[in-house]
């Protein structure tokens, strides 16, 4: 079990140190990473999503929790991608639409899409649509 409430501290304290601390903790115990990665980091950006919405949190304090999150993310990630297949299952274009600037979801559903045997071509965010029109025809995605 996953204790949320440690990672949602680390988060709001934009403590890196001790949400790597507690990741890697986790693996050594050996917990899933996809449980760390879903009931810890993702759970307690939950948290600071609701505290946002209630503007107990302003826009810089959200920005550097996710990027506190992402630092977790990047220890889970070879984990996550560990049981790829050798040949590529297909190929997903991915990326946020224009003028969204939301791409920690995105970033996670590529590292998936990795790990299930899935090329992905990232576009990154904020894209004009038709960037990633062209990409799938070029691409056979
Ligand atoms: C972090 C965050 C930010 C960060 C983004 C940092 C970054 N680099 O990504 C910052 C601070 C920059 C930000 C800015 C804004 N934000 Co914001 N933000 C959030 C927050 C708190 C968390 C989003 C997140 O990353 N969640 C964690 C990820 C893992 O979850 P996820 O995105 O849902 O992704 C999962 C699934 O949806 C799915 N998924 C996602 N993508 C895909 C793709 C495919 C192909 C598939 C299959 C699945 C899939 O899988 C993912 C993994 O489980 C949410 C609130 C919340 N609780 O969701 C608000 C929220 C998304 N933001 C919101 C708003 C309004 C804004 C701003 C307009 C605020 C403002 N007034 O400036 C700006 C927008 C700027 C812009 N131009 O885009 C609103 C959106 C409302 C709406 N429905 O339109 C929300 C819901 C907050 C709210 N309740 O008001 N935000």
């Amino acid at each position: 079990m996953v204790d949320v409430s440690a990672f949602y501290k680390a988060l709001r304290d934009m403590n890196t140190n001790e949400t790597q601390a507690l990741v890697q903790d986790y693996l050594q115990k050996d917990i899933p990473a996809s449980q760390v990665l879903n009931g810890g980091l993702i759970g307690a950006m939950n948290i600071i999503g609701k505290e946002f919405k209630a503007k107990e949190l302003w826009v810089p304090d959200v920005l550097l929790a996710a990027r506190n999150m992402h630092s977790g993310i990047t220890l889970l990630t070879p984990l996550l991608q560990q049981d790829r297949y050798f040949s590529s299952k297909g190929t997903f274009v991915i990326g946020t639409v224009f003028g969204d600037t939301h791409e920690i979801g995105k970033n996670i559903v590529a590292i998936l899409l990795e790990g299930s045997g899935f090329t992905v071509i990232d576009l990154g965010a904020r894209r004009q649509c038709i960037g990633g029109d062209v990409c799938c025809r070029r691409e056979k995605a």
